[in-house]
């Protein structure tokens, strides 16, 4: 791919910024590619039987508990569908850790869009959510700084959103604020997003809500993914690294939302008040044990880019058997005479954390968030050395008063 890459001179000036924020600010045009909608309940018989059916055997995902309750009026509203066995099943294996690109002109095209989706945490462990080309977190943007990149964004999801570039120095009608910079973007529509991509580091982009009040709820649905902008000279300090974008779920009965099953209101509901509401925690989307492994080998200089995509929590991470080197804050490098060693960082919401680490202790360790309720609800990764095979997987994590979530199987 390094010799697909091009530069463009950076944004020079007023005029070439008022004639992107005309040509690209306010271009929103329909798109065919709507998700196909499931045939409504009353086509398959009285919704009524139909609920009673899934009463009755048991296999039903919505509607029977008074935790994950949700009617079908709400779910097609938050979801586009009007039976949750209708919402396209994704995991792992349907996701790209990067996300490609086409070259135009010297631009670097990407394609995203939002879709509801049912996101598997776990193995056998799914979620109503809402996923960048249907996963979570979305594939990773990576671009060399100075890169012009455009985004076209396609709104597949029932609700208008946006897309908001975190960290980047976008021009202001490119930052993707419903109300302050843009309109929302409708369902249907797409909005093409033009910028250069600067300044290095790591950054992340995430839905800004589709009006001030409801950014939360569309976080907390799964929108977000990091974007890395690599430094225009080459330089590059580590042998391997690897994103950690941490995430936080409201998990209801069945594989429920609380954010759908509440119609958007989510922390009304409150919850387990020891972790504001959240009672699943993920790595990458996924769910400890089902989070996988960091595999090194011994002598390897390893950098983790921390990325705190959640909306609420905090996240001590801390690492064992080794101490991290700090080497950039929110993407920003650290000069060498103020890094300091750690073996915990934190993370408030938004904030990333570039570290390093030499792998000098050979075994497996465990990576974790030190908000131990948080660990024990899924934030752990195992680090593993070549030659060092994971024991027995440890057994599923607790994500909520037990026989009320986490049994929703496939
Ligand atoms: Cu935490």
């Amino acid at each position: 791919m390094k010799d697909k890459r091009t530069r463009t001179p950076e944004n020079s000036g007023r005029r070439q910024f008022l004639r992107t924020g005309l040509a690209m600010g306010g271009l929103a045009v329909s798109s065919a590619s709507l998700p196909v909608l499931a045939q409504s309940a009353r086509d398959h018989g009285d919704h009524d039987m139909h609920q009673m059916h899934e009463q009755m055997h048991g296999n039903g995902h919505a509607g029977h508990d008074a935790h994950g309750e949700v009617d079908a009026k709400t779910l097609r509203a938050m979801m586009g569908y009007d039976r949750v066995e209708d919402i396209p099943l994704r995991g792992p294996a349907d996701a790209v850790a990067r996300l490609p690109y086409t070259e135009r002109d010297g631009v670097k095209e990407f394609e995203l869009t939002a879709e509801p989706i049912r996101w598997a945490y776990a193995e056998g462990r799914t979620i109503l959510a809402w996923g960048y080309n249907g996963q979570v977190p979305g594939p990773e943007i990576r671009a060399t700084e100075g890169d012009r990149v455009r985004i076209r964004f396609t709104n597949n999801l029932p609700v208008p959103t946006s897309l908001h570039w975190h960290g980047l120095h976008v021009p202001f009608a490119m930052d993707g604020v419903p109300g302050v910079t843009q309109k929302a973007v409708m369902p249907g529509e797409t909005f093409v997003y033009e910028f250069d991509a600067v300044p290095a580091g790591t950054r992340f982009y995430h839905t800004h809500g589709s009006h001030h009040g409801d950014e939360s709820v569309q976080m907390d649905m799964g929108l977000s993914g990091s974007f890395i902008v690599e430094p225009k000279d080459g330089s590059r300090s580590f042998d391997k690294e690897m994103t950690l974008l941490l995430g936080e779920w409201q998990l209801g009965a069945e594989g429920m939302n609380q954010v759908v099953a509440t119609g958007g209101h989510e922390h009304e509901i409150g919850g387990d008040h020891a972790t504001g509401g959240y009672n699943l925690f993920t790595l990458n989307g996924r769910s400890y044990p089902d989070v996988p492994s960091l595999k090194v080998r011994e002598g390897e200089r390893v950098r983790i880019r921390m990325i705190n995509a959640g909306s609420m929590s905090i996240h001590p991470m801390h690492i064992h058997g080794h101490s991290f080197e700090v080497v950039a804050i929110d993407g920003n490098a650290v000069p060498e005479a103020a890094r300091q060693m750690r073996d915990v960082v934190t993370l408030a919401p938004g904030e990333r954390f570039d570290v390093e680490f030499t792998a000098d202790n050979p075994g497996i360790w465990v990576l974790h968030c030190h908000e131990l309720h948080h660990a024990a609800m899924g934030m752990i990764m195992l680090i593993e050395y070549e030659g060092f095979e994971a024991e027995a997987k440890a057994p599923p994590p607790a994500t909520a008063p037990a026989g009320h979530a986490g049994h929703h199987g496939h």
